[in-house]
């Protein structure tokens, strides 16, 4: 199965790899690792989703900025596109190279990738790109997402044949932690977020991961989300159990739990409303149906990423605390653009007919505000022309508003940043021409 370029690229691995183990298949990932890695946060990037032009430098760079360590690239997802993922794939390597930055592959399972053969060769093809992504003891590390287990077994069909030490974390979206580690057998879990969870729950499920990780002493990467709405199908239509807390609370606890890895999910899942980076680009076709209009709206979600930074920052510092620098001061808002319940005015949207996204009635009709200061300021937000404001304190804080229909200006008691702060959002209406239950955040 193994074509002379593989032995060929196999060959060039070992002259790059210096550690006397190269080129040997490896049980390391059995060695409890967890105390001796250092804190990274990496992005989920769809490749199903391309940058204009195939150019992935503005997504990497503005990564970078941020503080991300690494894109984990999922690798599978909208398996209509595997005939073109590997290319892009060598692009996005041969441009983090370029950069000096860093990628690993996340086997995105749920639909239909070839084989086990496939993983194992695309592991091992860039094991040794100086932008493979490893661990502080040297491992490549390698991902999943997962619904389900793999026809295929992740030790004896993957780990055992990369010719390279491995970190592996399995994706599992189990609130389980006890279980996932008995079905793990030695490797670091990468938890997603729970869609019938609220704030607290997960809260509780995070807790049970870390002990797990204190208890077996393997690495443990948490997902954390900014937001999850997605309306593709009538039957793929919903919302999580969510409002800021799923972000900002979040982000606290886990400073305070202190996974040994954090994977934002995502960069750039637009079709379910989750992505942290650029907007202002064409995803792949499937979003556009039924319609040729992008359901989640392209909205723009800045300030997801510009808030990274601050948690970034704090957890790789192993502090608990947000602690702002007063040359990076800053406030955001996001909101959605509509009441949950308004469904779209305009009947040629075939998705006007559904229903409500699930969990709707979870939803709250709310502007959320999130300041980040270096020392205290009253922020104050106009909504709809009805006042509201906040005292907020150095650090980071939050706070919910009831939003009322018209423009949202954000301003503040003093400058941030020597600038006279005052944002104005799109406005809230009380009927959109289709149902949009996406955020901007700005
Ligand atoms: C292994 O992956 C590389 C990179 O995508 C590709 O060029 C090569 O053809 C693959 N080899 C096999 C045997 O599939
Ligand atoms: C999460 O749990 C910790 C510890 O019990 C608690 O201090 C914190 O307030 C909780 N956060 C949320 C959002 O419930
Ligand atoms: C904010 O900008 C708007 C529109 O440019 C302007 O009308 C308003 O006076 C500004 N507010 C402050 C506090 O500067
Ligand atoms: C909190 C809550 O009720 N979440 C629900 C969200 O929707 C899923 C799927 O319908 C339910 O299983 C959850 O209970």
């Amino acid at each position: 199965m193994r074509s002379s370029i593989w032995t060929a690229l196999h060959g060039i691995f070992l002259v790059i790899s210096s550690t006397p183990t190269a080129g040997l298949p490896q049980l390391q990932t059995n060695i409890p690792r967890a105390a001796s890695t250092t804190p990274m946060v990496f992005a989920h990037y769809m490749i199903a989703f391309q940058p204009p032009n195939l150019d992935y430098t503005n997504d990497i760079k503005l990564a970078k900025a941020a503080g991300i360590d690494a894109f984990a690239v999922d690798y599978g997802g909208w398996s209509s596109g595997l005939p073109y993922f590997a290319h892009y794939l060598d692009v996005f390597y041969k441009t983090a190279e370029k950069l000096d930055f860093k990628l690993f592959l996340c086997m995105d399972v749920t639909s239909g990738l070839p084989g086990a053969d496939m993983v194992v060769n695309l592991t091992n093809f860039y094991a040794g790109s100086s932008a493979q992504m490893k661990d502080a003891a040297g491992n490549i590390f390698l991902s999943s997402f997962e619904n389900d287990a793999p026809p295929w077994n992740w030790q004896t069909d993957v780990v055992d044949k990369i010719n390279a030490p491995v970190t592996f974390l399995p994706g599992t979206l189990s609130e389980d932690a006890e279980y996932t580690a008995s079905t793990n057998q030695g490797y670091g879990p990468f938890t997603w977020v729970h869609p019938a969870s609220s704030v607290s729950q997960e809260n509780d499920t995070d807790t049970a991961f870390a002990a797990q990780r204190d208890a077996n002493g393997n690495p443990w990467m948490a997902g954390i989300a900014p937001w999850f709405f997605r309306r593709t199908a009538s039957d793929m239509n919903w919302f999580h159990a969510q409002d800021s807390s799923i972000w900002v609370n979040r982000w606290v606890d886990l400073l305070n739990l202190k996974p040994n890895y954090i994977e934002i999910v995502t960069w750039n899942d637009f079709s379910e409303s989750t992505y942290i980076g650029p907007s202002d680009r064409t995803p792949a076709s499937v979003l556009k149906e039924p319609t040729t209009t992008d359901y989640y709206g392209n909205l723009d979600h800045t300030a997801f990423l510009k808030m990274t930074s601050f948690f970034v920052k704090a957890f790789k510092a192993g502090q608990t605390q947000v602690t702002v620098d007063p040359s990076e001061e800053d406030v955001f808002m996001f909101y959605r653009l509509q009441p949950v319940n308004a469904m779209g005015s305009d009947s040629s949207y075939p998705d006007n007919a559904w229903p409500l996204p699930k969990n709707a009635s979870y939803i709250q009709d709310n502007v959320y505000i999130v300041s980040f200061l270096a020392s205290d300021a009253t922020v104050y937000l106009s909504s709809g022309g009805q006042p509201w404001q906040m005292d907020a304190s150095a650090g980071v804080s939050k706070g919910t508003v009831a939003f009322t229909l018209g423009d949202q200006i954000l301003t503040a008691s003093r400058d941030i940043q020597g600038a006279v702060l005052n944002k104005t959002g799109p406005p809230i209406q009380g009927q959109l021409q289709r149902y949009q239950g996406n955020i901007v955040a700005i």
